[in-house]
C-alpha cells in the first residue's frame, strides 16, 4: 500500500463539512419532522457517524458505487443522492429514488451510484464484490464500497467476501463502521476481537484502524485504500472508530446505552468540531459557513415540501420493476 495521501487540501476540508453538515441537518429534520407525525416511517439515525461518508465520498467519482445499510442515509447523501428523491423515497412517493417502493431501508439510486441499501446484516459486502467484479471484468477501474456495522463483521458474508475479494484482488474497500452498537448490544458482548480491522490478516489484505471521526484520517485512510483498489492491487478492510448518538431505531429509549460514554461522544461532536477546525485554520470564515449552511437548510425545505407534495405510486406500479417486461434478445 502506498500510503501517499496524508493531509487534505483546504477546499476538500470544506467539501467535507458541506457533505457532514447536510447529513447532520437532514437527520435532524428527519427526527424532527417523524416526531411531529407528518411522515411516519421506520428510521435508524446516523447522526454522530457523518464524516465516514463525508471524507470517503470525496474521492469517489460518478462511475463508482456504494452499497450502504438501512442506516446508511448518511452514506447515500455523501454520495450525491439529491434530498428531495431521498425524502420522497422515503416517505413512499413515486418521485422518489425507487419509486417509493423501496422506502427507508431499501433506497437504489444507480443514476448516483447507490446500488443496494439493505436490511440484511452483512448483506452488502458481497454485492459490493460483484459490482467490483464487473468493474475487472470490464476494465472501467470503478471502485466499489461496502459499508456495514461492527456488527455485520459477525456474519458469514463478511468473512466470505473478504476471503473472495482477496483471492480475487476485486477493486473494493470494505468500510466497517464501528459505532459500538449492534442494535441493542455492546460491541465487547458480541465481538471477539478487540479490533474488527485485525480481522484482514485472515485474508491477506491491510487491515487499517483509524479515527472515523476525525476529517483528516479518515480522508487519507479511505483515499489510500480506494487509489490500491482502482490501481489493482486488492482490496483493504477499514475499521472506522464513531459512535451512534441515538438508539437503533426511532423512538427506542436506548437504556441499555452508556450514559456517560454517549454524553461524552456528544460533546466531542465532530461536526461543529470540524467546524471550528476550518475557522480556527482560517479555511473558512464564519459568515462562509454560516451561509453555506442556510443554503442545506433551504434544500431540506424543499425536499420536505417535494415529498409532501409528490402523489403515492399508482397501484398499476405494484409489479412494474419486479420482474423483466420485456426478456432482452
Ligand atoms: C442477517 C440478519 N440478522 C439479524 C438482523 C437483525 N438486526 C438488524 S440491525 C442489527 C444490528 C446490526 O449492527 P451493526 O452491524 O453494528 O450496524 P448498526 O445498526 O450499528 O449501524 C441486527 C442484528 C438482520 N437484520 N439481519
Ligand atoms: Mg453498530
Amino acid at each position: 500500500m502506498s500510503d501517499t495521501l496524508a493531509t487534505p487540501d483546504a477546499r476538500t476540508l470544506v467539501e467535507i463539512y458541506r457533505r457532514a453538515t447536510l447529513i447532520k441537518q437532514n437527520d435532524e429534520r428527519f427526527r424532527s419532522v417523524i416526531k411531529s407525525g407528518k411522515l411516519v416511517m421506520p428510521y435508524y439515525s446516523p447522526r454522530g457517524q457523518e464524516i465516514i461518508p463525508a471524507a470517503t465520498s470525496v474521492h469517489l467519482g460518478d462511475g463508482d458505487t456504494i452499497c450502504t445499510i438501512y442506516r446508511g442515509i448518511h452514506d447515500m447523501l455523501a454520495k450525491g443522492v439529491p434530498p428531495k428523491k431521498l425524502w420522497a423515497e422515503l416517505a413512499g412517493k413515486i418521485t422518489g429514488t425507487s419509486k417509493g417502493k423501496g422506502g427507508p431501508m431499501h433506497v437504489t439510486d444507480p443514476s448516483h451510484g447507490v446500488m443496494v441499501t439493505t436490511g440484511i446484516v452483512g448483506s452488502s459486502m458481497p454485492i459490493a464484490n460483484g459490482l467490483a467484479l464487473a468493474a475487472q471484468v470490464r476494465g472501467t477501474k470503478a471502485v466499489s464500497i461496502a459499508y456495514f456495522g461492527d456488527g455485520a463483521s459477525n456474519i458469514g458474508a463478511f468473512h466470505e467476501s473478504l476471503n473472495l475479494a482477496s483471492i480475487w484482488k476485486l477493486p473494493v474497500v470494505f468500510i466497517c463502521q464501528n459505532n459500538r452498537y449492534g442494535e441493542h448490544t455492546k460491541y465487547a458482548l458480541s465481538t471477539a476481537v478487540a479490533r474488527i480491522s485485525d480481522r484482514a490478516t485472515s485474508y491477506s489484505m491491510p487491515g487499517v484502524h483509524v479515527d472515523g471521526n476525525d476529517p483528516v484520517a479518515m480522508w487519507a485512510a479511505a483515499g489510500n485504500a480506494i487509489e490500491r483498489a482502482r490501481a489493482g492491487d486488492g482490496p483493504t478492510l477499514i475499521e472506522a472508530m464513531t459512535y451512534r448518538f441515538h438508539g437503533h431505531i426511532f423512538g427506542d429509549a436506548d437504556a441499555y446505552m452508556d450514559k456517560a460514554e454517549k454524553k461524552a461522544a456528544m460533546e466531542a461532536d465532530p461536526v461543529p468540531a470540524l467546524r471550528a477546525r476550518l475557522i480556527a485554520q482560517g479555511h473558512a470564515s464564519e459568515a462562509d459557513l454560516a451561509a453555506m449552511e442556510a443554503a442545506i437548510e433551504s434544500e431540506i425545505d424543499e425536499a420536505l415540501q417535494f415529498a409532501l407534495d409528490s402523489p403515492y405510486p399508482e397501484l398499476a406500479e405494484l409489479r412494474r420493476d419486479v420482474y423483466a417486461e420485456e426478456l432482452p434478445e
